[in-house]
Formats: C-alpha cells, structure tokens, sequence
C-alpha cells in the first residue's frame, strides 16, 4: 500500500505535460508527495483506495508546476533610469553603449560594490519572483568582466540558492561586453575567459551553463565560437544572447554549438530557426527587452511554431534593456507583443523554460517529477498570462533544493 508524506485533493490541475492538449488538465485531481517528488497524479477517483497519506483538500483550486524564469541578469548595483530617459527622448541602445554607458555604467557600480551589498540587493529580486510562483531561477553573471567581479557575482548567485528554497542556476556571461582594460583585444579578453575565468569557475562549480551576447556591439560569431570550443572542453552547456539588434547569424551560430537555447531572436532569419529545429534548441523570447527598446521587429515566432521550435519566456530582468522583475508580467506582454497564447505562456515558463536550463526533472506535473507546485486562486490558467501585478498564488511548495 503507498505510503505518501503528503496528498493533495481537491485540485484542479494544469500538468503541462508535452503533447496534452488544453494545459493537460485534470479536473477533480489529486497528487500524491513522497521524498520531494510527485508519487502519484491523477483523477481523484482513480486514487488507490488503501493509499495512506495526510490529506490537504485545495477546494478546488488550480494547480499547476511551479513557474521557472530561465534569463535573467537580476544581480547588478545601481540603475540605469537615467539612460532610459536619454531614450525616451531619441538615444538608441547602441548609441548609449558605444558613448560608455549601457551595460559598462552597470558593470561600473557592480564592481565597486561588496558581494554582501550585490547579495542585499538581488535577495528582494528572487523574492518577488517566488511571491509570485516561480521556483526556479536562472541568473547570469556579466556585469563584471574581469576575473574578480564574475566570481563575484557567480558566489553570490550560489549564496542566493542556498539562502532560499527557490533552485538557483547560474550562468556565466563573461562574455556580455568587451571591457575598457580590452577596448582594442576583444581577442585577448576572450583568452582571459576562456585560458583563466572559464577554468576557475568549472573547478569552482559556480556556473551550470555559459552564455554570450553576439552581436555588432558585443562580440562576433568567431569569438563566441572560440568561447563554445573552450566550454564543451570543460563540459559545460552553452547558451546564446543571439540576433537582438541585429542578424548577426546567432540562432545557427547557438545550434551548431548544440546550445541548450537561443535567446532574443528579434532579427534571427528563416534558416537560423530552421538551424534551432534541427539542433532541438530552445526559442527564448524576452518581451520585456522588446517593450523597454521600443523595438518592432517581432522574433518570428510564425516560422518557430511552424518548425516546431519550443518557445520559453523569461524576464530578462536586467536594468538596461528590461527592468521588470516580474515573470507573470513577462507572460502578459507576451500575449500582447508577441501574440503568443496564454498556454503557450504558461508552456514556455514552466515546461519549455526546464528544458532551456536542461532540466529534465521539473517543468510539469507528472509521476517522478520534482514537487515544485504552485496553488492559484484563478478561475482558469489562462489568467496567469492576463493579470499584471496581481497577488493569486495561494502558495508555492517546493522540494527541498537537490
Ligand atoms: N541583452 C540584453 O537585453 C541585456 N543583455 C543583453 O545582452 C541587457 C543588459 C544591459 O543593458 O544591462
Ligand atoms: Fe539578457
């Protein structure tokens, strides 16, 4: 007879499972918790009669994974508001950049500040994502660019996941722009990643994955070709920040890599997804960059769908390109920017955002996965991709971190 820590009854649940039509819903469900994982989902009738479980009823509320935003760049000191008024009034984003500010202002102030102050300052960040629903959080490094201050930034996003329940995956993005001590050696800095940074930060296990901005104002295509040889060397999955201001051949650059995904993809051509599909790369979309640029090149999310290229959604959040701290909001906007479904939202910050972290253990509600839960008091799941800034988790269970 099952044995189970904890059941719950009563729910309604939206499993995400791949290839369910409509949210894979279970109406009058139950799920049944054991060592963090899901023992048993199903019909509440379908429940074995000698189960023996404490039983917790939801009254009926919806059920779906716990939300995971797969990008963002949520620890940095200082704001840039200042230049995103320089905007408003006519400045581009590369204008901004190449004059020294963009993200050297906020590599600046991120290096002149303590890991216990970046520390103080990104905690709220990953609580009002929690407060929210999301339990996994992807957070890039980037806003140091020397040796010292991606350690840095890498230790204080492993502190984060140790200090919270929410599973923290780090991503090393060294590789963000060329800084001032290289102005005229992009070359030689992406030496310093890939001979010095890289190694240390492998041995040190402070980074799941590594990621890089391809672009006219970053780096080109050979550099981060350089940085993939060195990263799939030492083991380590790569991602790319890929055609947000340009093509710049990012998608097929990331899926000759074999990258877990491609991120951005505003200019990305036909065979740039077409490159993705047959790698099986993920499509991440950032509508908060998107909003926050003032941008109106849509990624083509036509050619993505028809290629079967699976989509996540993410918050970016960042101070230059996207300060919104908020995966729900993400979603919204993308219903409205990107005109993609709310189940395509809800697909793509749960179990199309797992796979862009290469997580295979959590993302949907099914036997065997990670207890990762969130508990709504919606009428339907498709308001997660409709309401912004409104409170509707009614709780956010996670399994203890791995
Ligand atoms: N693209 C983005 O949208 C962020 N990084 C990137 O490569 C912006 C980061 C910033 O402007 O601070
Ligand atoms: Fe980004």
């Amino acid at each position: 007879m099952p044995d189970w820590e904890l059941l719950l009854t009563d729910a309604r649940i939206a499993t995400m499972r791949a290839g369910a039509a409509d949210y894979g819903v279970i109406e009058d469900g139950a799920i049944a918790i054991s060592n963090g994982k899901i023992a048993w989902i199903g019909p509440k009738s379908g429940l074995p009669d000698n189960a023996a479980a404490s039983n917790r009823s939801l009254d009926g509320r919806w059920v779906t994974p716990a939300l995971i935003d797969c990008h963002t760049h949520l620890i940095f000191a200082g704001d840039r508001s200042g230049e995103f008024e320089e905007r408003l009034r006519g400045a581009s984003y590369e204008d901004i950049t190449r004059a020294g500010g963009g993200i050297m202002s906020t590599v600046r102030a991120t290096r002149d500040a303590s890991a216990d102050a970046l520390y103080a300052a990104a905690l709220p960040r990953v609580q009002a994502l929690a407060a929210e629903g999301v339990g996994t959080i992807e957070i890039k490094s980037g806003y140091g660019l020397n040796i010292e201050s991606e350690l840095k930034m890498l230790s204080v996003a492993r502190q984060l996941g140790e200090a919270t329940d929410v599973t923290i995956r780090t991503t090393l993005l060294a590789a963000h722009t060329v800084p001032p001590e290289y102005r005229h050696n992009a070359d030689g800095y992406i030496d310093l990643i890939c001979n010095e940074l890289l190694p240390e930060v492998v041995a040190g296990n402070l980074a799941d994955a590594m990621d890089a901005y391809c672009e006219s104002i970053a780096f080109s295509q050979e550099q981060v070709a350089r940085l993939f040889e060195r990263a799939a060397a030492l083991n380590l999955p790569v991602k790319l920040h890929a055609d947000q201001l340009s093509d710049g051949g990012g998608a097929a650059l990331a899926a000759r890599f074999d990258a877990l995904s491609a991120d951005h993809l505003e200019y990305t051509s036909a065979a740039g997804v077409n490159a993705m599909a047959e790698a099986g790369a993920v499509a991440v979309l950032l509508p908060g960059a998107f909003l926050t640029l003032g941008e109106t090149q849509l990624p083509p999310i036509n050619t993505l769908r028809e290629k079967n290229v699976p989509i996540a959604i993410a918050s970016d959040c960042n101070p230059g390109t996207s300060p919104i701290c908020s995966l729900r909001s993400a979603m919204m906007l993308a219903t409205r920017l990107f005109r993609l479904t709310p189940e395509e939202c809800l697909a793509g910050s749960t179990r199309v955002a797992a796979r862009a972290l290469g997580l295979d253990d959590r993302g949907t509600l099914e036997a065997g996965k990670r207890a990762d839960i969130a508990i709504w008091n919606i009428s339907h799941p498709r308001e997660l991709a409709y309401w912004i800034g409104t409170p509707q988790l009614t709780t956010l269970m996670l399994a203890d971190p791995l």
